[in-house]
This record gives C-alpha cells, structure tokens and sequence, in this order.
C-alpha cells in the first residue's frame, strides 16, 4: 500500500473507521439470519469485501455530490453519513425505518443525504445516475454522481446506453464497476461460465472514447488515487471516467429468510456456496482488505494498536445499538399496507 497521494492523518483514520463500521453493519444483518430468524423479511446482499473499493471511491467525494449504488446498498449511506438505526430499522422493517419499513434492504434512500435510492433491477443504478447527473449539470450545482454497479450490471443494455450518452453529454459521473468475481453464482471467468467477454472491464470505456482504468479494489488508496482523478475531471466539465475495481465478495450472493438458514449461507460463509471452492474464498480472505489497512495503519505509525482497537470496538457498539433500536421499533400496522402505493 503506498499513500502517492498524500492523504493526511484524519483522511486516513477516516477511511479505517468507514470501513470497520461497514464490516460491522453487514456482520449484525448476516447473524440476524441466525440469532433473530424471520426477523428480517426480504433479501439483503452483503458488502463484506467491498469496504475498501466503497471508501477509497467515496473519500474523494464532496459533501453534497450524489451516490447511487445497487442493490448491494447498505455500505454507501453509511459512509454518506446516514443513521445506521434507521437502516437496520428499514431491514427489519419497522416504522422507524429509513423508509417506514416499506423499503427493506434492496430500497433504501435518504435524499438528505444525497442518497436518492436504489432499485433491485440489476444495472438501473446506471440509468439513474445519468438523470442525477444531468440534473446537476442543468442547474449547474457543481454535484457529481458516485454510481456504483456489478461486473454483471456492465452486460446490460443500460450500461452501454448510459455510458454512451453520458459520454455524448459529458454528464459529471464517476462509474466505478464493482467487479466482486460473481454475479449472483456465477464466477466472471469464461472459462467457468462462458458469461463474460472482454478483460479487463475497464476495456469497455474506449467504446465511448472515455477514460477507463482497473485498479486493486482491496487497496482503498489506490482506489482513492484513480477515482479522485476521475472525480476532478467530472468537476471540471470533462465528463465521465469508468474505473474497474476488482475484489472478492467475501459473503453469500445474498442472505434471504430461511429458517433454520441454510447451510451454504452460514457460517464463516461458504461465500460462494456449492457453487464455488473454498481454496478460492480462503485465499481472497488473505486478501480481506480491513486487516490489510489496518496493518498499514500500524506500520506506518498512524495508529496505534491500542487506538485500533477503540475503532473496531465502537464500530461494533454504534451497530449493536442499531440492532437494538430496530428490534425496539414497532411493526407498521396492517392497514398500513396499501400507503405509498400510486398505481
Ligand atoms: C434485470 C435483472 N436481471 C436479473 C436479475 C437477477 N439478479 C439479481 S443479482 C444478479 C447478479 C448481478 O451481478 P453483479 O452485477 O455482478 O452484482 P453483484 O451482485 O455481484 O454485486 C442477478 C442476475 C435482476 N435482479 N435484474
Ligand atoms: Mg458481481
């Protein structure tokens, strides 16, 4: 790990505290499987893995610039600075909720955050960042959109029909591909699925006569570096960047309501279940990016162990508590049902 671009001391901690507290959210929701089972309804997709591609990309991000990611959703408000009590009140969903518990884990949305929302649709992140974008391009706020989306994601139409139009427009937008190795269970290598043409993924950019870029998204500095650069270009009327960043998904594709759970979600997740290989998930977890920083951390004398472990042990305080407030938080009533719904 080197830090080429200078980030300083706080900028530094920051990130490890982002990252322990995204870590610690997606442990609580994954045991609730176990310890509260039924108590969480719907599915949830996990970012354990993810933390250093999220926060490196998002430590370049000014206050009021949006980010739209997947379904795979739960990591990036909580860097925004949404209340994780309300969030694990939406997954639980009770009233208290983010979204009254109408949402559930795949639709979360805190606009005052500038966290618009997210959509189950694989690739619809995509499309929407491109109106978020335009929007601020328009009215000339001076925002920029972080839109996040899978390896998968970039085989939809939606990806090719945004990017072009978004390079066309020059639309201020940062895509950062989130390449985790699966999409859902299937393993990106070809030779695994025949689902996937074109390597790197970054490739895909010159198609619109766009920067691209693949970076080693267990490195948050790295991630940094390459999506800082891309994020000063969206600022300056330069249009969009798409940046690669490559990493393990280190859970289940999903954790759904089975009671008792099933076997291949649990426990020390048998991340890629009957479909992939243990030597596989094994080796990436050497690979686990928060050990890796915090390690850095230490050599590097920016922390000690002593201050370490504060971090870790309220990151897992802040989220217990929001377990507890979510259990506390009453179901929405029956005749409640039908509220919000239009057509
Ligand atoms: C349009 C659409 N097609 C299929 C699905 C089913 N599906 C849900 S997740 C997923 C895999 C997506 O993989 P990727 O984009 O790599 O995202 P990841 O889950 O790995 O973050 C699929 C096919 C869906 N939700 N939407
Ligand atoms: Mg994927």
């Amino acid at each position: 790990m080197s830090n080429k671009n200078q980030l300083g001391k706080d900028r530094l901690i920051w990130i490890y505290i982002q990252m322990t507290r995204i870590r610690e959210f997606e442990e609580r929701v994954k045991r609730t499987f176990l310890e509260h089972p039924g108590a969480m309804r719907g599915h949830t997709h996990l970012a354990d893995g993810a933390e250093a591609s999220i926060v490196g990309a998002l430590a370049s991000r000014n206050s009021e610039d949006w980010a739209m990611p997947s379904y795979r959703c739960h990591a990036h408000p909580l860097v925004l600075g949404t209340s994780p009590k309300k969030m694990m009140a939406e997954l639980y969903g009770r009233t208290d909720g983010l979204c009254k518990g109408f949402g559930g884990s795949m639709h979360l949305s805190d606009p005052e955050h500038f966290f618009p929302g997210t959509s189950g649709i694989v690739g619809q992140s995509i499309a929407h960042a491109a109106g978020a974008a335009l929007t601020a391009q328009v009215k000339k706020t001076g925002q920029i959109v972080y839109c996040f989306f899978g390896d998968g994601a970039s085989k939809q139409g939606a990806f090719f029909e945004t990017l072009n139009l978004a390079a066309v427009w020059k639309l201020p937008i940062v895509f950062i591909l989130e390449n985790n190795e699966y999409q859902a269970y299937t393993h990106v290598s070809l030779e695994d699925a025949n689902a996937q043409a074109g390597e790197p993924l970054s490739r895909k950019a010159a198609a619109f006569s766009i920067p691209g870029v693949t970076v080693d998204g267990t490195d948050p500095l790295l991630v940094y570096a390459a999506v800082a650069e891309a994020a000063e270009r969206a600022r300056g009327g330069g249009g969009p960047s798409l940046i690669e960043s490559k990493f393990y998904r280190l859970s289940a594709h999903g954790n759904a309501i089975t009671v008792p759970p099933a076997p291949t979600q649990f426990p020390e997740h048998e991340a890629i279940g009957v479909y992939g290989n243990k030597a596989e998930f094994r080796a990436a977890k050497e690979r686990d990016p928060i050990p890796r920083f915090r390690a850095y951390l230490l050599s590097q004398r920016i922390l000690t162990e002593r201050e370490l472990q504060r971090i870790d042990d309220s990151a897992r305080t802040e989220m217990d508590d929001a377990v507890q407030f979510a259990l506390a938080s009453p179901q929405p009533a029956p005749e409640e049902a039908t509220n919000y719904v239009y057509a």
